[in-house]
């Protein structure tokens, strides 16, 4: 397949009912700002203006793309749809995802790729609220405590000790979109758990535990609510359940 998509780095923007949160002034000036990136939007299924934003927005733009879902099929399907969609049709050499509300600075990515530059062979850098100099993090108490919570039963269940799977602003390497992306996940929220069991199962647990790192965010600031429920978290249980039982 041609690849007609050239960039440094592409990054998924998956995007649900967010009307009231897409700040395109900020994402155009991303773009004008850093020639380096491409965005690719998915639209999962919005029942509001998400998709005519996101639609205008990419067709008076160069080096952006949305992507439509016809039903809302969750943030987990919706970043490995665009992801693959990048890895297909795009010569990019770091793709990752991260969250519409800019809680996190997209160009936060450039200090992700800076990491996968100085460690070859990692497959996958995240961004820590957990690490980051508190006076840059902007966070509810409330879903700071909720966070923390998860984030414990996430490294019970994979056997690790990673501050802050959750957070929303991830990069890997190109060699590791198929493998990684590739299968559908079982969960639709903590599929980066998912990520984490897929990275062990291939090179098993200590190599694979090398083979991810976590930095300081540069800058979080929590926008509107979240969209996960508080009664996600009688699902959680279930589903890190059976992402166990996915180790090999
Ligand atoms: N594709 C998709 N994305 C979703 C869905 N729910 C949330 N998101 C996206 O996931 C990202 C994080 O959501 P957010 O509500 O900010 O949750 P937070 O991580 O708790 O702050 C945003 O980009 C949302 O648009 C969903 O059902 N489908
Ligand atoms: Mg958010």
């Amino acid at each position: 397949m041609e690849k007609t998509v050239s960039a440094e780095i592409g990054l998924v923007i998956p995007c649900f009912n967010e009307e009231n949160r897409l700040d395109m002034a900020a994402f155009g000036h991303f773009l004008d700002t850093f020639p380096q990136f491409f965005l690719c939007f998915v639209d999962d299924g919005s029942t509001d203006r998400t998709a005519d934003l996101l639609k205008s927005f990419c067709t008076s733009r160069e080096r952006c793309r949305v992507l439509h879902l016809e039903q809302n099929r969750g943030k987990a399907e919706a970043v490995r749809h665009g992801m693959l969609w990048l890895n297909r049709h795009g010569d990019i050499p770091f793709l990752g995802y991260f969250d519409a509300d800019l809680s996190a600075p997209p160009d936060f990515a450039l200090e992700l790729r800076e990491t996968l530059l100085q460690r070859p062979g990692t497959w996958m850098v995240f961004g820590s609220r957990q690490l980051a100099d508190k006076q840059h993090i902007i966070r509810r108490k409330r879903r700071h405590l909720a966070g923390r919570f998860v984030s414990a039963l996430i490294n019970f269940a994979v056997k690790a000790r990673f501050s802050d799977t959750q957070c929303g602003a991830k990069l890997f390497p190109a060699e590791a979109v198929h493998p990684l992306f590739q299968e559908p996940f079982l969960s639709s929220w903590i599929f980066d758990v998912e990520l984490i069991q897929r990275i062990c199962n291939r090179f098993g647990h200590s190599e694979g535990m090398a083979r991810i790192t976590e930095i300081p965010v540069s800058r979080w600031r929590d926008v509107g609510d979240s969209k996960v429920s508080p009664g996600y978290i009688f699902k959680l249980f279930g589903e890190l359940r059976r992402i166990r039982r996915t180790a090999s």
